[in-house]
């Protein structure tokens, strides 16, 4: 599965959800894809996806769901989100990191997901409960399904390629105002 059609699937899907997504390509990507008020690409600060996801779950209760679209290399670099992330355990949050053994927006070099480490036990060990690994487009949508329920690490194996893409046209501070107004919409 490319990363892309990864994300399609998921936006294709989306409501009134709230996306974090990771910096570089998948962003680049989403915004390809489906833009909307509602997308945080978050252009910046790698690793740090999954804790602003985690903090706006968290301030918004129940009321809105959140989905995070994160990369491996971005998880490996702030692990300590997982740990937090499980503690906390927001019912509204689904975490999704699309794996692709490799820190693909910058180049392809092979991240540690390509080596020993293992992101699902990784997620397993901070204490979240449901983690799922997924490796094609029908076992993705299962699982997004699914994690309307609880808090959910859905681990997308992705291929490394990156699509061809535009960058994105909105200046970051389009991205933060119009993405706030969502956020109180
Ligand atoms: C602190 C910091 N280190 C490095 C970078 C450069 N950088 C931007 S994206 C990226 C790769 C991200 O890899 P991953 O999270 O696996 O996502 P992928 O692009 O593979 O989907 C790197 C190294 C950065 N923006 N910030």
């Amino acid at each position: 599965m490319k990363r892309i059609e990864a994300i399609k699937i998921i936006a294709d899907k989306l409501e009134k959800e709230l996306v974090v997504c990771n910096i570089g390509f998948p962003s680049r990507e989403l915004y390809s894809v489906r833009d909307r008020p509602e997308n945080f690409y978050m252009l910046g600060s790698m690793g740090l996806a999954s804790s602003i996801g985690l903090g706006l779950a968290l301030s918004l209760s129940i009321a809105k769901r959140v989905v995070v679209m994160d990369g491996d290399g971005s998880i490996l670099m702030n692990l300590g989100s997982l740990v937090t992330i499980a503690n906390q355990s927001p019912k509204n949050l689904t975490l999704i990191i699309f794996d692709n053994e490799s820190y693909g927006s910058t180049g392809g070099q092979a991240s540690y997901t390509a080596g020993k480490t293992d992101l699902v036990a990784l997620a397993k060990a901070a204490g979240i409960k449901s983690v799922i690994v997924v490796d094609s487009p029908k076992k993705l949508s299962e699982a997004y399904k699914k994690s309307e329920k609880e808090l959910t690490v859905i681990v997308a194996k992705v291929e490394k390629e990156n699509a061809d893409v535009p960058i994105i046209k909105i200046s970051p501070e389009e991205i933060k105002t119009r993405f706030l107004k969502a956020v109180k919409n």
